[in-house]
C-alpha cells in the first residue's frame, strides 16, 4: 500500500472595506485597483481544508467541498495546482531525499463552518485554504505574501485571506502578476475591539457573478475610470492611516463611502447591476440613524456583490449598534425568519 501524505489548514473569510472591482487581466486576476479587507476571526467564518496525495489515489485530482465533489478542471483551480506543483518540483530538484509528491494525484477535502448558500464570499476563504493546505503538504516556504500570489489566480479576493487582521492587496503593475499580492496592514491584535455583525438579507445565489459583473463595469461605466485612478488610491492611504491610528470615525466613513462608490459604479454599468435591495437600503438608513443619535460615526456598513450587510463597530458600542439590529431582526419582516439572520464576528 502506498503512503498517503497529508496536511490541513484553515483560512478565514475577509470582507473588503476598499473594494476590488475590475480586472486588467482576467486570466491572472490582476485588478484595476488595490483593495483592503478585514479578516473575520477563524472561530467565526472559515474554511478548513485537508490536502493529501498518494500513488494509491485515482489518477485524477479531486476536490470535495462540504461533502460534494467539485469540478477541478477549471482554469483557476488548475492554475493553483500547476503553480504549487512547480514549486514542489523545485524542492525535489534541490533535495534528492525529498519524496516525489509533485506528480502524485491530489485529494482536497474542504468544509466551510458557515452555510455556503448564505451569500457570503466563500471563494476567498476556499482558495486561500486550498493553496495553503497544498503548500503545507509540499513543505513549501509558507510566506503568506508569496502564497497570496497563487491564491489570487484562484479568486482575486482569496489573496487577502492568507493573512489575519487588516490586509491590503497591492494591484501591482507587472504583466505577469508578480507584484500583485497581499500585504499585512496590521494584525487583528492591533485593534482587538473591532467587531462586525452580518445581516443575511438573502441567501440566494447572486444574479450577476463578480467575474462577469466587473468585466461589464470596466467596459461600460464612465464612473469606473475615476474610481480606479483617483478615488481608490486616495482611500487606500486614508484607510491605512485610520487603521494605524485606530480612528474608527475615519475607518467607518471611508468604508461606507467606498461601498457606496462601488455600488454606484455597478448602477452606472450597462446594463445596470443591482446588488442592493430595499432591505439593504433600510440597513443603510438604520446605520445613519444610529450615527446621528450618537453624534459621531460608531457604525459602518459595507455591501459586497449581494444585498447582505456587514456592519463594523467597536465592542464598547455593542448595545447601540448590534443590539439595535438584533432587536430589528426579531420584529421586522425583512430581517426575520428564513430571510434574515445575524452572524456576529469577532476579530481577536
Ligand atoms: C472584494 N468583491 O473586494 C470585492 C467587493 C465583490 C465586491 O472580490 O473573479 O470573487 O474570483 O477574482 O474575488 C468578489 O470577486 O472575483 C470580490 P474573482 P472575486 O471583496
Amino acid at each position: 500500500m502506498s503512503e498517503i501524505y497529508r496536511a490541513s489548514t484553515t483560512a478565514p473569510v475577509n470582507i473588503a472595506v476598499i473594494k476590488y472591482w475590475g480586472k486588467r487581466d482576467a486570466k491572472l486576476n490582476l485588478p484595476t485597483n488595490s483593495s483592503l479587507s478585514v479578516t473575520l476571526s477563524q472561530n467565526d467564518l472559515r474554511t478548513h481544508t485537508t490536502a493529501s496525495c498518494s500513488a494509491s489515489y485515482p489518477a485524477e485530482d479531486s476536490l470535495l467541498l462540504n461533502g460534494k465533489p467539485q469540478d477541478v478542471s477549471g482554469a483557476r483551480t488548475q492554475a493553483c495546482f500547476r503553480e504549487l506543483r512547480a514549486l514542489r518540483k523545485e524542492v525535489e530538484a534541490k533535495d534528492s531525499n525529498a519524496p516525489k509528491l509533485a506528480d502524485l494525484p491530489l485529494k482536497i477535502v474542504s468544509e466551510n463552518n458557515f452555510p455556503t448558500a448564505a451569500g457570503l464570499a466563500s471563494s476567498a476563504a476556499g482558495f486561500a485554504a486550498l493553496v495553503r493546505a497544498i503548500a503545507n503538504l509540499y513543505e513549501l516556504p509558507a510566506d503568506p505574501t508569496e502564497l497570496s500570489r497563487i491564491a489570487r489566480q484562484g479568486s482575486g479576493s482569496a489573496c487577502r485571506s492568507l493573512f489575519g487582521g487588516y490586509v491590503g492587496w497591492e494591484q501591482g503593475s507587472a504583466t505577469d502578476g508578480s507584484d500583485s499580492k497581499a500585504f499585512e496592514v496590521a494584525p487583528a491584535s492591533h485593534w482587538p475591539n473591532m467587531r462586525a455583525v452580518i445581516l443575511v438579507v438573502s441567501a440566494a445565489k447572486k444574479d450577476v457573478s463578480s467575474t462577469s459583473g466587473m468585466q461589464t463595469t470596466v467596459a461600460t461605466s464612465s464612473l469606473f475610470a475615476s474610481r480606479a485612478s483617483e478615488t481608490v488610491p486616495r482611500r487606500m492611504k486614508e484607510m491605512q492611516d485610520a487603521i494605524k491610528n485606530k480612528d474608527f470615525e475615519t475607518f467607518g466613513k471611508v468604508t461606507m463611502m467606498d461601498s457606496n462608490s462601488f455600488h454606484a459604479t455597478c448602477l452606472d454599468t450597462y446594463p445596470p447591476i443591482f446588488y442592493l435591495n430595499d432591505v439593504s437600503r433600510a440597513a443603510i438608513k438604520m446605520v445613519e440613524q444610529i450615527n446621528t443619535a450618537a453624534g459621531k460615526i460608531i457604525a459602518a456598513y459595507t455591501f459586497d456583490a449581494g444585498p447582505n450587510a456587514v456592519i463594523y463597530y467597536l465592542e464598547e458600542n455593542e448595545k447601540q449598534v448590534a443590539g439595535v439590529f438584533k432587536t430589528l431582526l426579531a420584529d421586522k419582516d425583512g430581517w426575520s425568519g428564513e430571510r434574515g439572520a445575524a452572524i456576529e464576528g469577532n476579530y481577536e
